[in-house]
């Protein structure tokens, strides 16, 4: 794969199963990135490296996942000039809103563009977006598939229509795009 425009960070292996989110939208919209973990408790310095030198590498956009005490997102963004997109990774004993509250409650000056909990697929389209402002095809493979999500829910209600709620409900249980 060419130069990585995304870096996808997490804070553990367990935050992975979450991730993979972000990184199936990078693959699917043909987006070069790299994966890492990287620990804002457990290594530290690592994390500094990477968020100090992400930009000098030719990195656009960071995705940084985490839960619990959930340091990571807002750890890099303080030490990188680029966006920063944070992904509350769910938790066992909270359920991932302790790591909602620390990642989205930044104070003034070092936003983390935060998505909701679980929610790295959001990430990976916010990335994308991000990139495809300054790049006319990428912005294009936005738009089409803007287009699949409308399609895609006109035939659904198309087909509610037709069948009824109730049988609907029966044959067909209610899917994620
Ligand atoms: C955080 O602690 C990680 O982001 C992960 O979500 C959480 C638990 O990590 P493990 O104990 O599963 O490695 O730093």
């Amino acid at each position: 794969m060419s130069q990585p425009l995304v870096a996808i960070v997490m804070g553990s292996d367990s935050d992975l199963p979450t991730m993979q989110g972000a990184i199936a939208i990078c693959e699917q919209f043909g987006v070069p990135h790299e994966v890492a973990i990287l620990s804002a408790h457990r290594t530290p310095l690592a994390m500094v490296e990477f968020a100090q030198g992400a930009h000098l590498r030719g990195l656009k956009v960071i995705i940084a996942g985490a839960g619990g005490a959930a340091h990571l997102p807002g750890m890099v963004a303080a030490l990188t000039p680029l966006p920063v997109i944070g992904v509350p990774v769910p938790s066992r004993h909270l359920q991932g809103v302790d790591s909602l509250y620390s990642i989205v409650q930044m104070p003034a000056g070092i936003p983390v563009a935060t998505v909701a909990i679980g929610n790295a697929q959001n990430a990976g389209l916010l990335a994308v977006q991000i990139l495809a402002s300054h790049d006319p095809e990428l912005l294009a493979k936005v738009m089409a598939y803007r287009e699949h999500l409308r399609e895609m829910v006109t035939a659904k209600n198309e087909r509610l229509q037709a069948m009824g709620a109730a049988a609907y409900a029966a044959a067909d249980p209610p899917r994620r795009p």
